[in-house]
């Protein structure tokens, strides 16, 4: 994170992380089409021709509160194939908060606990923790069949601490939805260590407002 108290202005770094395949880009390329063009830049994606990620993926977008509060995310993916780590381990370098992509998929169980604890590693390796960093999960690929079942993933979410959504990415549902819920998890643990509230004059009602508005149309997951 960086502030510029002088300029008002806030620069957040959110990563997408996952395995392979699981929906990293495709939840970043939602987010670019639904947002509003005045708010988001130029997504860079760097894919082979079967869908994988080389590099990785960023959207920087970039709006301002109706206090005057600009806040500027550059939001990122990771390549999920097991072969990139070290791509994976450098994207993560200075990350404010991670939304964990999982494939709802039955077969996919095994690669999302994997990517998981890979995520925890390359946390520590960068001197960051799981446990302090803000975190949301998404349950992607609804739409396919053999997905964990809404009661075990509703199971899963009153267990866990962390906010969990369901999506599809490819057409959009839950997609903004994730987003927002990480820019306010952000918002609440950088408040609760910076009093951004106080100093900014803006609690995380109004920011997830301004945010929201960037996203005229919306797609709710049923
Ligand atoms: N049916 C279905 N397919 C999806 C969904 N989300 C993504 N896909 C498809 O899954 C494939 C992989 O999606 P990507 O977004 O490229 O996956 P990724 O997580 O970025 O993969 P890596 O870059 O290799 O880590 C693509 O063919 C997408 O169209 C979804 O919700 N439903
Ligand atoms: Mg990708």
């Amino acid at each position: 994170m960086q502030i510029d108290f002088e300029h008002r202005e806030i620069q957040l770094k959110l990563v997408y992380y996952g395995p392979a395949l699981s929906g990293k880009t495709t939840n970043l390329i939602y987010i670019h089409r639904a947002c509003a063009p005045s708010s988001r830049g130029r997504l860079m994606t760097l894919e082979t021709k079967d869908d994988r990620t080389l590099f990785f993926d960023v959207l920087p977008m970039q709006f301002e509160s109706d206090s005057g509060l600009k806040i500027a995310l550059k939001v990122f993916t990771v390549p999920g194939q097991v072969i990139h780590n070290a791509t994976r381990r450098v994207v993560l370098q200075g990350a404010d908060a991670v939304a964990f992509i999982a494939d709802s998929q039955v077969s996919a169980l095994r690669a999302n606990q994997e990517s998981f604890l890979n995520l925890k590693e390359n946390l520590k390796e960068n001197g960051l923790n799981l446990k302090s960093m803000p975190l949301v999960i998404q349950f992607n690929k609804r739409d396919l069949p053999g997905v964990r079942t809404d009661a075990e993933i509703d199971m899963m979410t009153s267990k866990g601490r962390e906010p969990v959504f369901k999506a599809i990415a490819t057409k959009g549902p839950g997609v903004v939805t994730t987003f927002l819920g990480l820019v306010r998890l952000t918002w609440e643990r950088l408040d609760a260590w910076h009093n951004l509230s106080g100093k900014f004059g803006l609690n995380g009602e109004q920011l997830l407002e301004s945010l929201t508005r960037q996203f005229p149309k919306t797609s709710m997951m049923p």
